[in-house]
């Protein structure tokens, strides 16, 4: 999985599959040249999926010698196996067997890891999260995901379960995710969720971004719902610290990212005792993470 550590040595396609977006870049020399972004097809197969990635490395020149680096929402596990824990961000992939179907769509090996390990792993190379022991990057965007970086180590396991954050489960979350959990972080604090929340109080929202544009007017709805979302990720900051002894959290994903939200998750984090606050920081890799980390 970890080849490069100067981020000078990346060069390839990277592709990140989100709930949301699917991304395709062309990296040179650790610098994004090229890059396309088009709507995530939820219910496409996963064969469909890899089909709709090989035309957007087309696009931006796939040549016979580039690396290609995958990156997806879901599980990875240990022999490439893509599963959804959310089934109802990705419906239809059915344990794929994404290593397989990768190599014969693109005619090499590539390379397959979750999206949120994988910008973990970029922001710890060459982001936020340089030189911290105990890493977390947390990616609130259509659901919550994470990825954990412990004595420079990114935290792996069998199943492809390890970093899922978002399945952890808060005290403010009493519904249930796709995942089947009732509980769960991702179930209060995902941009699903916010958008299913603004919707169920019969707000004219289609998405957590029209959510996000309402607070930015002041709306106190829309403050209402971001503050449940941005209180449970502080949760979770809080969780980690004390499962892991956590002292950096990187913030990522577009609502991760999003003006004023950050600053409503450390006005959160200050409320928890001294011991179970670690740094929150914004991604510098900005949504580039993925795309790097895809790579590394
Ligand atoms: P993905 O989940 O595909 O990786 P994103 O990180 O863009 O993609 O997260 C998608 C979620 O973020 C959606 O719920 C979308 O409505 C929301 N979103 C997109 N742009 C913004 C923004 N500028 N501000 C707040 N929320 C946003
Ligand atoms: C979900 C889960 C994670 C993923 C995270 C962020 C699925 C399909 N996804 O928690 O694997 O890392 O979302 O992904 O189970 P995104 O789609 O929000 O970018």
């Amino acid at each position: 999985m970890t080849r490069a550590f100067d981020r000078a040595e990346l060069n390839g396609i990277a592709l990140d599959l989100g709930g949301t977006k699917l991304a395709a870049a062309r990296v040179v020399e650790g610098n994004i040249t090229a890059r396309a972004i088009r709507p995530t097809q939820g219910h496409a197969t996963a064969q469909a999926q890899i089909e709709h990635m090989l035309r957007m490395a087309e696009e931006l020149g796939l040549s016979d010698s580039d690396d290609v680096g995958m990156a997806v929402t879901g599980r990875v596990d240990a022999d490439g196996i893509w599963h959804a824990v959310n089934v109802e961000t990705l419906t239809e992939i059915a344990e794929a067997d994404l290593n397989t179907l990768g190599t014969m769509a693109f005619k090499r090996p590539v390379s397959v890891i979750n999206d949120a390990l994988a910008a973990a792993i970029a922001e710890y190379r060459f982001g936020a999260g340089r030189h911290s022991r105990a890493m977390a990057y947390v990616t609130v965007s259509t659901g919550v995901g994470g990825g954990l970086v412990l004595d420079g180590a990114p935290v792996t396991s069998q199943n492809g379960l390890a970093g899922h954050v978002g399945f952890s489960t808060s005290r403010l979350a009493t519904g249930q995710c796709g995942s089947g959990r009732i509980g769960t972080v991702e179930s209060i604090a995902a941009g699903r969720a916010i958008a299913a929340e603004a919707i169920r109080r019969r707000q004219p929202v289609e998405s957590a971004k029209d959510v996000f544009d309402h607070w930015q007017k002041g709306a106190p709805w829309a403050d209402e719902i971001i503050d449940t979302s941005a209180a449970a990720i502080a949760e979770l900051c809080g969780n980690l610290s004390a499962m892991l002894g956590i002292d950096r959290v990187v913030l990522g994903g577009s609502i991760g990212l999003a003006n004023r939200y950050a600053t409503r998750v450390r006005e959160h984090i200050a409320r928890e005792p001294a011991l179970f606050r670690p740094d929150l920081t914004t991604a510098s890799l900005g949504q580039d993470g993925v795309l790097l980390g895809a790579l590394s």
